[in-house]
């Protein structure tokens, strides 16, 4: 994270992000949880059998996980868009450029005349790529603010957040939410990834059909009070 920081990847505010997500780690044990794997899984699954499934890229994931974004990318064959709280097109190219060197064939949101905005969001995580998460049916997204994780879900689509705190309003507002380190969930669903997309549609959708996110969110929680 740091070297994010000084590479200029990651802002200030990122850094805070990640004490915050700390914090919530050792509460979890710094492990991959039941409840996390669990949806990590379905999460795949939802990947797989989305029309036109993307992952949104900010600076904290581009710092912590590039490489790996990249192959989970590929394994479920969706779109990588970069999308930023701390809004610059420097930064939008240099993180273009971190995941295109980690193996990215297509980095969308980069260009500024490909962009349009989503007037139900006030910050400038608005201006998404027409080609990405303006035409998404899923959205994979992690440390994400609330007022996009909701305007998305309004917008019709199904959003799969990874955030350590199960309380935020994107946790909360999230159609699948994943409660745990980013740097653990992104190579867990990779693998999770492999063993589902030889399964049938009929099959993963049931799968999916079955998952109730309520239940799964507070296992996460029951887990941070009780250990
Ligand atoms: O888009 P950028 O690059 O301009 O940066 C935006 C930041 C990250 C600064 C912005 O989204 C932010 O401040 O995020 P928040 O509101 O702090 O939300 C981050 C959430 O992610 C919090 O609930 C943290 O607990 C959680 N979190 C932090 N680090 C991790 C994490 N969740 C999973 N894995 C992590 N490594």
């Amino acid at each position: 994270m740091v070297e994010g920081f000084r590479s200029g990847i990651v802002v200030p505010q990122g850094l805070l992000a990640h004490g915050r997500g700390e914090a919530f780690d050792y509460l979890l044990g710094e492990c991959t949880t039941e409840a996390a794997s669990y949806a990590e899984m379905i999460a795949c699954g939802l990947l797989i059998v989305s029309k036109a499934p993307i992952i949104s890229v900010n600076g904290n994931t581009a710092a912590l996980c590039s490489k790996e974004i990249v192959e989970l990318s590929k394994v479920v064959n969706a779109k990588l868009e970069i999308n930023l709280f701390h809004n610059s097109q420097l930064r939008s190219e240099l993180i273009g450029k971190v995941l295109e060197r980690n193996g990215a064939d297509e980095v969308l949101g980069i260009k500024p005349f490909s962009k349009v905005a989503f007037e139900d969001i006030s910050s400038s995580r608005k201006f998404i790529d027409e080609d990405g998460i303006a035409k998404a049916d899923t959205v994979l997204l992690a440390l994400e603010d609330g007022d996009r994780t909701k305007a998305l879900i309004n917008a019709g689509k199904k959003v799969i957040s990874v955030d350590l705190n199960p309380l935020s309003r994107t946790a909360q507002t999230s159609s699948i939410t994943i409660v745990d380190n980013l740097v653990r969930a992104v190579p867990n669903m990779t693998k999770f990834g492999r063993e589902l997309s030889g399964k049938r549609k009929p099959e993963l959708l049931k799968m999916i059909s079955e998952f109730n996110n309520r239940t799964n969110l507070l296992n996460s929680i029951r887990r941070i009070r009780i250990g």
